[in-house]
């Protein structure tokens, strides 16, 4: 298997799958624990992200978009969608590409600019896609299930509790953002979060494998201002056996 392939499974298996894991909702919850190979199957049913090649694609409406009126008027989810959502995953592609070239030639100089662009338009895509199966005409919206309820329940104190939750936090995002009802995969737990920038250098639903602390308190008594040198030597007390561990486990709740 190539770098390249391999780290296509990686992300369809770890971080993308995980998004389904993170916020889909409850019937993911109980399954979490099984960890049986059709959960795989039912998250990459709910969130296509990427096609076969591993490029990320736009994925279709599961309704007409005239099905969220009232509420959401056709033209918007029609703009939201074909442009806004679409140029997220265009976005996504290039920043790929270009980090692949870098890969290729070593060239690194504009990797700042290129990771930046992956979190932004990898977390957008992410996001609109999670978004549009959150939704549902108003006559097939019903109510939570007994699972999620009993989920919402004993993490938020109850469903109007939680609900008024994500209602305050989602108002009072400064700026754009989002407001998240998220499980916590580390902890277990359904937590409420904003995002005021949905980048924020990270793509959502990724789980940490393997992190490096480059705050300077953790190598400033010995390296001063030379991070580099600290980033690189700290590649020779990686313990590959604990990474490879969280993999493994990462893959079986994503
Ligand atoms: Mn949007």
């Amino acid at each position: 298997m190539s770098n390249r392939s391999s780290r296509r499974t990686f992300l369809k298996q770890t971080s993308l799958g995980a998004v389904g894991a993170t916020l889909v909702g409850a019937p993911i919850l109980s399954a979490v624990a099984d960890a049986k190979p059709s959960i795989l199957a039912m998250l990459y049913q709910t969130d296509k992200l990427m096609d076969d090649k591993g490029k990320y694609v736009l994925p279709d409406l599961p309704y007409a978009k005239d099905a969220l009126e009232p509420v959401i008027d056709k033209a918007t989810v029609e703009f939201h969608h074909d442009k806004h959502h679409a140029s997220y995953v265009a976005g996504a592609n290039k920043a790929e590409e270009n980090l692949q070239k870098a890969r290729d030639t070593g060239d690194f100089a504009l990797v700042k600019h290129w990771e930046r662009e992956l979190a932004f338009h990898g977390s957008g895509h992410i996001l609109h896609t999670i978004y549009w199966t959150n939704l549902t005409s108003q006559a097939k919206s019903g109510k939570p299930n007994a699972e999620l309820e009993k989920a919402l329940t004993s993490d938020f104190g109850g469903v109007d509790k939680f609900k008024t939750q994500l209602v305050n936090a989602s108002i009072s995002v400064e700026g754009s953002g989002w407001g998240i009802l998220a499980y916590h995969a580390l902890t277990k737990k359904l937590t409420v979060l904003q995002t005021e920038k949905h980048q924020d250098l990270t793509v959502w639903g990724a789980i940490p494998l393997l992190v490096i602390d480059v705050w300077e308190h953790a190598y400033y008594l010995k390296y001063q201002n030379r991070r580099a040198d600290y980033v690189n030597a700290i590649f020779s007390i990686i313990n590959w056996d604990n990474v490879a561990e969280r993999l493994d486990a990462a893959r079986k709740i994503g």
